[in-house]
């Protein structure tokens, strides 16, 4: 049987695969009706297709999926839906006109030319279905697929999951527009290529991706958390122990990636690379062939692993402490060793020579240290899951690794704030098995393990004890909590429908 990377996106006439039965299929049921009257209100046309694709919680592998290791999201029920019609090619104007159910998201009309520029400077939300578009057109082209002449959309969007919350709606978004667009077009692709495809579509609007979101919000399974692998990607069902759950709460910091890129995300994606050649260089590599071989962390895990095995250990962090210096460096330093200057070395790239631009120095030892202590939780979270552990010691084990990576994350990749920092502690405080920042950080969700049994009285006082003061700041009202603060299964994957 082929794996399910391999298989396409399934197209269903009715929403009970997707949603189940009980209070979500009748949600669903209505979002459902609600976009289909706001597309005719909008457009006096019915869609011809839906897609739709989930946000995800990562468990466990924080900013290591750019570093080509595994990590281990699963879906939440919270998703993105498109409904979409193509126009007949004698119609026009030749636009795209994306709608969204939210009145807060006013109509964007862009010309139906997939290589028109996205004006990243001013960023509107459309931009994201822009990528997506983009990302379509240069796979078919690819792929040598004609699609004919390039005519006008129109689309509607409902999307649930909070933005900038590490949840992914961006990927959820995407990833529902990429399949809407596919699927309009009478074409369907294998889940594993659409993964890699809508993980490209992200640097049209200027920020870097690593994959796992789009990886898990096409190729999640109900019922399970799923190991991704890169380079191929592959995602491995893992069945989590019984008795536990797992509560996702708002910090209610929001994390900005696209405006805060330079300064956050990117730069730790340039400190990674530039963190990696270096220690390419220290491991004997030439300076120039590591520059221009060398990309990720894990492109010199095998020369750390020899070097920590000379040192009795197989742990690559060992060359990590032995051959970076835990001070920062600065620019001069490192192209010093590199014998080259640093916008050359990051070949020019607009987004890299924006993170030079801002970045004061570069903490190699730290972003290091953290990729590979992270990459080995992931695996140890895995076999943890498939161990012979009583449920509750299993628990307590995932507990700790979570604990450990939020720890990792908060001190050596500093992705972290003081509002998670607050949230993180009063989960501990009221029991988590574990706890930590989740998605890239710096605002968003904390992810805890709870045991099953105490998951009412645990949102209850943390809606005392962090939620309380907010709602009385007016930060958020007290009828929203149950979107800033809840317990997630894990959901199904990206799927299309035509009724
Ligand atoms: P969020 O939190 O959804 O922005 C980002 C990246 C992931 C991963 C995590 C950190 C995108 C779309 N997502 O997630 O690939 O690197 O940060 O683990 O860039």
């Amino acid at each position: 049987m082929a794996r399910h990377e391999e298989l396409p996106v399934p197209v269903f006439s009715s929403l009970e695969s997707v949603y189940g039965d009980g209070s979500q299929l009748e949600e669903a049921q209505l979002r459902f009706d609600h976009v289909k009257s706001k597309f005719l209100e909008f457009f006096s046309h019915e869609p011809e297709v839906f897609a739709r694709s989930p946000g995800r919680v990562n468990l466990i592998g924080e900013h290591i999926d750019y570093e080509g290791y595994s990590v281990l999201p699963m879906a939440i029920r919270q998703d993105t839906i498109i409904a979409i019609r193509k126009h007949d090619s004698s119609e026009s104007p030749k636009e795209l006109r994306i709608g969204n159910v939210n009145d807060k998201y006013t109509m964007c009309t862009y010309p139906a030319d997939p290589t028109q520029e996205v004006d990243v400077k001013n960023h509107k939300w459309g931009h994201y279905f822009i990528c997506a578009y983009k990302g379509f057109y240069e796979f078919v082209n690819s792929k040598g697929v004609d699609v004919g002449e390039p005519v006008g959309l129109d689309v509607i969007v409902d999307g649930t999951v909070p933005t900038g919350s590490g949840l992914s709606s961006s990927a959820a978004f995407v990833c529902s527009a990429t399949i809407a667009i596919m699927a309009v077009f009478g074409l369907n692709f294998p889940k594993k290529e659409l993964a890699q495809l809508t993980c490209e579509c992200e640097r049209h609007i200027g920020t870097q991706s690593g994959g796992m979101d789009q990886a898990i919000s096409v190729m999640a399974k109900t019922g399970f958390a799923e190991l991704i692998d890169f380079n191929p990607i592959r995602a491995t069902d893992v069945q989590l122990p019984a008795g536990g759950s797992f509560v996702i709460a708002h910090s209610l910091a929001e994390s900005q990636k696209a405006v805060t890129a330079a300064t956050n995300y990117n730069n730790r994606v340039v400190e990674c690379r530039l963190a990696a050649i270096l220690l390419g260089i220290k491991l004997g590599m030439k300076p120039q062939e590591a520059i221009s071989k060398v990309k990720t962390l894990s492109d010199v895990e095998g020369l750390c692993v020899s070097f920590a095995n000379g040192h009795s250990s197989s742990d690559p962090v060992v060359a990590v402490k032995e051959l970076l210096h835990e001070e920062p460096y600065t620019a001069e330093e490192i192209e010093k060793i590199m014998e080259e200057s640093l916008p050359s070395v990051l070949e020019n790239n607009p987004t890299s020579l924006a993170v030079l631009k801002a970045a004061k120095h570069f903490k190699l030892y730290q972003r290091a240290a953290h990729v590979y202590s992270e990459a080995k939780r992931v695996y140890a979270f895995k076999d943890t899951v498939s161990s012979d552990l009583s449920d509750e010691d299993m628990l307590k084990a995932l507990g700790d690794l979570m604990n450990d990576s939020h720890y990792s994350c908060s001190h050596l990749y500093e992705c972290s704030c003081p509002e998670l920092e607050e949230l993180v502690k009063i989960c501990r405080d009221n029991g988590a098995l574990g706890a930590r920042l989740t998605g890239a950080g710096w605002g968003g969700c904390a992810v805890a393990l709870v045991k099953e049994n105490i998951v009412p009285q645990f949102i209850l006082n943390l809606k005392d004890q962090y939620y309380q003061s907010r709602i009385e700041r007016g930060v958020i009202k007290a009828t929203e909590l149950g979107l800033y603060v809840f317990a997630s299964k894990p959901s199904s994957g990206a799927a299309i429908f035509k009724f």
